[in-house]
């Protein structure tokens, strides 16, 4: 058996989930989901990261403790992934014990590997990113997140030497060893790490209360992106279970968008390397929604919720919708009219009209009971060969995380079940008393609507298991035609996808 271990970025406590946060939590979705049903061994981890000034401050102007604010925040990631039907196997915290002492593990086994020394850092410091900027990084000297000039801050801190890592990440990165997709991404770090090269990291803060205390300086509080890039590993067990920790790392996935690349590329696996772990195997990164254009942020108020949105379209009808619409690597604009669209084309009248027509058909010439047959003429054999050839056509699609390609492939064998209701035409089969072909015909169209549901799965499980309870069954059968069983019972139930 496969282990497959995937990851979502840890997200701010001081957003609001938003669509942004779901596609890359929906997309680690799909993967496990997929990974699960071949039968691997599957972690998916997510969760919030919840240290730093700016966190403090939000509490603060909330009149809450940091923790509360967190507990708050938290607790919304948590109720949105579970009305989207996301499967994580585990929500980290950074707040977690388990977590921070993890990380007061690491940050010690670092120190004794001498990779930590005591200096001076001035830079220019954005408290919207929590981060220094260096000056060919802003625009117009301002950040380019969120359009401020940043301050100039000089501070006693402690240094990561980071720059002992430059080239053994670039050379793990040209080897394939860290894999870094889509390539245009990787050529983007391979080509930061070997003209610009990685300077050591200050990877402390004296001013920050709400952090995880340095074991060898309480004075001082670990630099927030170093205490939650650790969440990947102290989420499987490092280092008080490791036997879990040996089962999962390293990652087979980590999803993220592209601005938080770079530091998944130079300070994660520097880390890595400095405690002798072994480095996540694919990094996967996607592009950023922007709103009818905009870029999309609690402060600008077009942060478009996904709870809202699942209450018009369902938890399915958003799943599909972000997934189908974009390509994974790309930037895109999300636009409720094009969800809107794709819900009554895609979902309610390719998808929901094929199963409902389908089971209606059975109840209405057989009393809902499909007789078994093969597929025996040339449009039947037609029909099991695009249905059956989807599965491999979607999973080649997924292997390169190409989301929506996977969905089009899986909408072929959706369409082409639609064309063979109507090429067959039951209906005037029925009228002419041809009874024989009429049950072949109904075998085939209900053993396609199972195939569908198992090719819809991993995308829209709680559609797939309407579809299941529809024909019957607990779970699907394996990727060969004739998974229907003779005298099987089927009821046409509610509507999947109502029209809007
Ligand atoms: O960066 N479009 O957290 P974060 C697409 N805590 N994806 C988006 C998006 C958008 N408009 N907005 C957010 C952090 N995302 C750190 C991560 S990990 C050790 C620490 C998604 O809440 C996307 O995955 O700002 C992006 O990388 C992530 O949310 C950033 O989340």
């Amino acid at each position: 058996m496969a282990k497959f271990y995937v990851t979502t970025p840890i997200y701010y406590v001081n957003d609001v989930p938003h669509i942004g946060h779901s596609y890359t939590t929906i997309a680690a979705d799909v993967l496990a989901r997929l990974h699960r049903a071949q039968g691997d061994d599957v972690f998916f981890l997510t969760g919030t990261d919840e240290h730093g000034a700016k966190v403090a401050e939000s509490a603060a102007k909330a009149g809450k403790s940091p923790q509360e604010f967190c507990d708050d925040v938290s607790g919304r990631f948590r109720d949105v992934w579970r009305l989207l039907n996301i499967s994580n196997d585990k929500f980290i915290r950074t707040t977690d014990p388990a977590h921070v002492s993890a990380v007061t593990k690491m940050l010690t086994e670092l120190n004794d590997r001498g990779y930590i020394y005591k200096g001076e850092y001035t830079g220019l410091y954005c408290v919207g990113c929590e981060r220094y900027y260096s000056r060919d990084e802003l625009v117009d000297g301002k950040c380019p997140l969120h359009n401020k000039e940043p301050e100039i801050v000089s501070e006693e801190t402690y240094f990561f030497k980071l720059s002992e890592f430059n080239d053994r990440i670039l050379a793990a990165i040209e080897s394939g060893e860290l894999s870094i997709e889509p390539e245009e991404r990787k050529n983007e770090i391979t080509s930061f790490l070997r003209l610009e090269g990685l300077t050591d990291l200050a990877m402390s803060r004296s001013k920050v209360e709400w952090g995880i205390p340095l074991p060898f300086d309480p004075s001082h509080t670990a630099y927030v992106w170093v205490d939650a890039l650790f969440n990947y590993v102290s989420g499987v067990g490092w280092p008080a279970d490791m036997a879990m920790f040996n089962r999962f790392w390293p990652a087979d996935v980590e999803l993220m968008a592209k601005d938080i690349l770079r530091v998944h590329a130079t300070i994660w696996p520097a880390m890595l390397l400095a405690l002798e772990l072994p480095l996540p195997k694919r990094l996967v990164i996607h592009g950023f929604f922007t709103v009818d254009g905009h870029k999309m942020s609690k402060s600008l108020g077009n942060a478009i919720d996904p709870a809202a949105l699942a209450m018009t379209y369902t938890a399915d009808g958003i799943r599909y919708f972000i997934l189908r619409e974009f390509g994974f690597g790309q930037d895109g604009d999300f636009s409720v009219s094009r969800l809107n669209e794709r819900y009554n084309k895609d979902l309610a009248n390719d998808l929901g009209n094929l199963v409902s027509r389908v089971l209606a058909m059975v109840e209405k010439y057989q009393n809902g009971v499909v007789a078994a047959a093969a597929a025996d003429e040339e449009i039947d054999r037609s029909l099991r060969d695009t249905v059956l050839n989807a599965y491999r056509s979607r999973d080649t699609a997924l292997e390169r995380v190409a989301f929506n390609d996977a969905l089009a492939a899986v909408w072929q064998a959706v369409s082409e079940a639609n064309r063979y209701v109507d090429a067959t035409a039951p209906w005037a089969l029925d009228k002419a008393g041809e009874t024989k072909r009429l049950a072949v015909v109904l075998y085939n169209c209900v053993e396609a609507v199972h195939h569908i549901s198992a090719l819809i799965d991993p995308f829209l499980p709680e559609t797939a298991a309407k579809t299941r309870a529809m024909l019957g069954i607990a779970a699907t059968g394996p990727a060969v035609w004739g998974q229907t069983r003779d005298k099987a019972k089927v009821t046409k139930g509610e509507s999947l996808f109502p029209r809007l």
